[in-house]
């Protein structure tokens, strides 16, 4: 008796002879990809940008998460090869899709990414193919855009064909989480497609958590993000609040840490960036309207989040008028454009906003971050400028946005006349010299 497509393709897979192609080489598919062709399985990276498969090709690392040496081992033994021709999936055993799911402009979910991408293996889907979606998306996605379009070539899914969601857990620039030893979560349309994307996780992470669907999987991974978005707005509210009251916001989030349960530490910032908090949690609450529900609180976190970067200009217009200076025509030096520290990652950074909204009230805006040398603000290009002393002196006002462990904060405090600092990155400084107003 011939053997099932899942006998089959989980025998590949544990033969480690199994071909695995990775849709979208970007923080998360790449170290995907290198993953997974670490432990023997053969990786085709599909990517629609040339400079991208091309780098990939050259084993030259794009992404600082991905660490050089492991993409040019993988790329010398062939275990990982890029392109961005699609016919490849003919051959192909298994299929992630990693590609971006961002917003309109209306904080709409757009997911033509996922549909462009499940379109091109539905041309090429074949028996015994497994796809598994990591892109984070609103609960319903996988069964309700990608299983109709899979089953259209007439092959039978949980038989013939095999489909998961499996979320992608990404934190850039952390050092002691990686692919590898960050627990997965799989959910499949039906259990034979749980078990096939199981055996392929495992090949890669020490845990593997399977749930009984798609949906579950893809609502865990929003609760993760909720969670934060709605705990660093509550934080943010805090902040503003205490700013009223003169109570350190600082102090008292240090204090409420000491206790050793049932408290986890969340701290104020200029807003929220990166490719996932400000943007996830929307993908729930526009699903949720569906069964007239309204999510109020990831709709009233997101508020509060997106006015944090306009109200880090009030606390810049408002410490520069105690100085009796005004915003107009003031010189402010903005340090860190990066939506975190430590990382070269600058999307939907507040920095940007607060760089454009003191640009728009006639300040003189420079900003200096070393892990980003230019970047778009507005229409234009702008570059990273020296901190030197000269501008730190020069400068009617330094701001922080982003606590870059590289900065000499000591330096900067005695330097400058007045620094606004939004990470509470200037908390050890001893010098005395500028005056100093936290967020
Ligand atoms: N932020 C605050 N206050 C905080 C924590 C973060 O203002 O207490 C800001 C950060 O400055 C940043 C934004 O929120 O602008 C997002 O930061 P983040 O720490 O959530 O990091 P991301 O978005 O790079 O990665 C997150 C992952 N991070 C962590 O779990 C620490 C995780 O939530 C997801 O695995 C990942 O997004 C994803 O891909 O969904």
């Amino acid at each position: 008796m011939s053997k099932s497509a899942k006998d089959e393709l989980i025998e590949k897979i544990r033969g480690g002879c199994a071909k695995v192609a990775v849709f979208g080489l970007g923080y998360v598919g790449l170290p995907l990809a290198v993953e997974k062709a670490k432990v023997g399985l053969t990786v085709i990276g599909i990517d629609r940008q040339a400079e991208r498969v091309e780098k990939v090709n050259r084993a030259e690392s794009y992404i600082p998460d991905v660490i050089q040496g492991s993409l040019e081992e993988v790329v010398r033994k062939g275990k990982l090869r890029a392109t961005t021709d699609t016919s490849v999936l003919r051959e192909v055993d298994a299929a992630c899709i990693c590609v971006p799911t961002p917003l309109n402009k209306n904080k709409e979910p757009d997911i033509s990414y996922i549909i462009n991408v499940t379109e091109k293996i539905a041309e090429h889907l074949h028996r015994g193919e497994l796809v598994v979606l990591e892109s984070t998306t609103y609960p319903g996605t996988t069964e309700e855009v990608i299983l109709p379009r899979l089953e259209e070539s007439g092959l039978k899914v949980g038989e013939d064909f095999f489909l998961a969601f499996s979320p992608e857990r990404v934190d850039p620039g952390n050092k002691l989480y990686k692919t590898h030893n960050t627990p997965k979560v799989v959910g499949g349309v039906t259990p034979n497609c749980t078990e096939v994307a199981r055996e392929l996780y495992e090949k890669i992470v020490k845990d593997v958590k399977t749930v009984s669907s798609p949906r579950v999987a893809e609502a865990e991974k929003l609760l993760e993000n909720v969670f934060r978005s709605v705990n660093i707005a509550l934080v943010n509210e805090l902040a503003v609040l205490c700013k009223r009251m003169g109570i350190d916001i600082w102090e008292v989030i240090d204090a409420a840490s000491t206790k050793p349960y049932g408290f986890m530490p969340f701290y104020p910032g200029p807003g929220l960036g990166g490719h996932c908090i400000p943007i996830d949690p929307y993908y729930w609450s526009w699903k949720a309207r569906e069964y007239d529900f309204h999510a109020k609180f990831i709709e009233l976190a997101g508020e509060i989040n997106d006015n944090m970067p306009y109200y880090v200009v009030s606390l810049v217009q408002n410490a520069l008028n105690d100085l009796g200076k005004s915003l107009r025509g003031s010189k402010i030096l903005v340090l860190g454009v990066a939506y975190k520290k430590d990382i070269d990652d600058f999307r939907e950074s507040p920095a940007l906003k607060i760089i454009k909204a003191l640009k728009e009230m006639g300040a003189d805006v420079v900003y200096n971050d070393p892990y980003i040398p230019s970047v778009k603000i507005g229409d234009g290009m702008v570059e990273s400028v020296e901190a030197s002393d000269d501008i730190l002196q020069e400068s009617d006002c330094v701001l922080i946005t982003t606590d870059h462990s590289v900065y000499d904060y000591n330096r900067i405090v005695e330097k400058a006349r007045l620094v606004v600092d939004t990470r509470n990155a200037t908390r050890c400084v001893k010098t005395r010299g500028a005056k100093i107003v936290k967020l």
